[in-house]
């Protein structure tokens, strides 16, 4: 039903930015029978909203700023789901100049987290609360439950926090919405989310190259493998949505769509965002980061072109058990994964470090279990994994996770060389044993690292038998000196 504007201050819930997102969030929440007022900055969204989904619930229609916040109740709550940047400064300026102090503005779009800890201070200064809130699930979690993950100030959550939790996608009867932390740490888990997502989805790409390539299947066969895998332990939304892309057909011509789809991976920029702050806070986040690299290489097309008839080398023959390569590459995708989700648990950790945010990974394993794009099975047993211990080192040292890459490394190994023996690129899969093995190794070679930058550059070095910094007199008489 449409309500008349001018019935005074009575909507609980206002939203700006009436595209996919938010038109769908906005019925989301009239759904869940609150009263919502509407806004967009052209009216023809805000009209075809009222229109279309009219009858779903209570919408005001507004036209104006002005407007659109007299028709909010106190404290005012309005979601901005424009898009990400300027436009979002936008929005802020002109809602903070028509709100007062104590309303809340909550940022859902995808805004990069140290835009948002900059926006939070200084809407702190006008005595407005601001909520940046990761929201996860495209846009049909938007409409029937997303993830969310609201960052800011705690005392604006028992304002908000009900509002976000009745529209928040539900696992077990607890809701995928918690107060995450303060001003970016809720845009800041949200990118890492992202990163995640990156992960998962090339590992899979991996998986669905080795079934093609090393095994011959077709689309269709490789379809009932991820159908056959979502039975398991990788129960998961984008294993399942693997299987619904590879068994579609394409109406044209009648082949698997897959294979009349370009392979060019684009990207919107979460992932690389994701790398670029695992870099600042020196977290090695290597499937993430092999993962946005795969893109990018699976873009240069001319160069891809150009490379074609490159040598392969010798390569070996393909596997004959294909049943058993079948299920090492099962195993090799769920020991990869543990690593990339370990690697985002151990970024968040740094984040949460960094940016004083105190951030519980036990609560994000809990609102990841629905709603978003990375929900799987496996969150559960993360979520465990940090009840059971929540200064875990690393998440390969839960016992559970710990066991799985016991049963799984064999396999693992196999799938990693094989895959090089054939000429198949698996840069996630290599790199996450890779870490996996660095990880667990007595000596790296960084001890000859150390000696190099001490040799070049006097960096000292320190010793395995003494306390303190010590440097090797490189260009005098190569004596020892303490520093
Ligand atoms: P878009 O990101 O495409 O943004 C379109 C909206 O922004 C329209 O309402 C448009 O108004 C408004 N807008 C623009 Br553009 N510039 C504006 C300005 N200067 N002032 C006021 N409004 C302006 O929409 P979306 O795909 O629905 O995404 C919304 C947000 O949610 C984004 O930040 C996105 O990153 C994030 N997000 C998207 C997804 C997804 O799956 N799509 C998932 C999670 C988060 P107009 O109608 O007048 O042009």
């Amino acid at each position: 039903m449409t309500i008349d504007n001018t019935e005074g201050a009575r909507a609980q819930i206002g939203v700006t930015g009436l595209a996919v997102m938010g038109s769908n969030i906005a019925r989301n929440f009239a759904r869940h029978g609150h009263t919502v007022a509407l806004h967009n900055r052209s009216i023809a969204k805000t009209d075809a909203l009222i229109e279309e989904h009219g009858s779903e619930g209570d919408f005001v229609r507004t036209e104006t700023i002005e407007e659109f916040v007299g028709a909010l109740q106190k404290p005012r709550r309005v979601l901005i789901m424009v898009k990400a940047g300027a436009p979002t400064d936008a929005v802020i300026e002109e809602l903070a100049a028509a709100m007062e102090p104590g309303d809340i503005i909550i940022d859902g779009g995808n805004a990069l987290y140290t835009d948002t800890i900059r926006r939070e201070a200084s809407l702190r200064e006008r005595g407005l609360h601001f909520v940046g809130a990761g929201i996860s699930g495209g846009e049909e979690g938007a409409l029937n439950g997303p993830s969310i993950m609201p960052g800011g100030p705690k005392e604006s959550y028992a304002a908000l926090g009900p509002l976000l939790e009745s529209i928040a996608a539900q696992v077990d009867g607890t809701p995928c919405c918690t107060h995450i932390g303060p001003d970016g740490s809720g845009h800041f888990v949200k990118m890492v989310h992202n990163g995640i997502e990156y992960a998962d989805m090339q590992l899979i790409g991996e998986a669905y190259n080795l079934l093609g390539s090393a095994l011959g299947y077709d689309a269709g066969k490789i379809a009932d493998v991820f159908t056959e895998w979502n039975g398991g332990d990788l129960e998961s939304y984008l294993v399942e949505i693997t299987a619904e892309v590879l068994r579609q057909k394409d109406a044209k011509t009648g082949k698997p769509l897959v294979d009349v789809i370009v392979d060019a991976a684009e990207q919107k920029g979460t992932g690389r965002w994701t790398v670029k702050s695992a870099l600042d806070l020196g977290v090695p986040v290597t499937g993430i980061a092999e993962a946005v690299f795969a893109r990018a290489l699976s873009g240069s097309r001319e160069q891809r072109k150009a490379a074609v008839g490159l040598a392969s080398g010798v390569l070996a023959d393909k596997p004959t058990d294909a049943a058993q390569f079948t299920e090492d590459i099962r195993q090799a995708l769920y020991a990869s994964k543990v690593v990339a989700y370990a690697q985002g648990f151990d970024q968040i950790a740094a984040g949460s470090a960094e940016y004083d945010w105190d951030l519980h990974p036990a609560d994000l394993a809990t609102i990841w279990r629905g709603g978003c794009i990375i929900r799987a099975r496996f969150l559960n047993r993360i979520k465990d994994a940090y009840d059971e211990n929540p200064t875990l080192p690393s998440l390969i040292l839960a016992p559970y996770f710990r066991d799985a890459i016991e049963t799984a490394i064999d396999s693992w190994r196999r799938v990693v060389s094989t895959a090089t023996l054939l000429g198949i690129p698996v840069p996630a899969f290599a790199s996450s044993l890779s870490y996996y093995d660095a990880l667990r190794a007595e000596r790296l070679p960084a001890a000859l690292t150390q000696g190099q930058r001490d040799f070049f550059g006097a960096h000292t070095y320190e010793r395995v038998d003494a306390e303190g910094k010590f440097h090797t007199l490189w260009s005098g008489d190569r004596s020892e000196v303490q520093v």
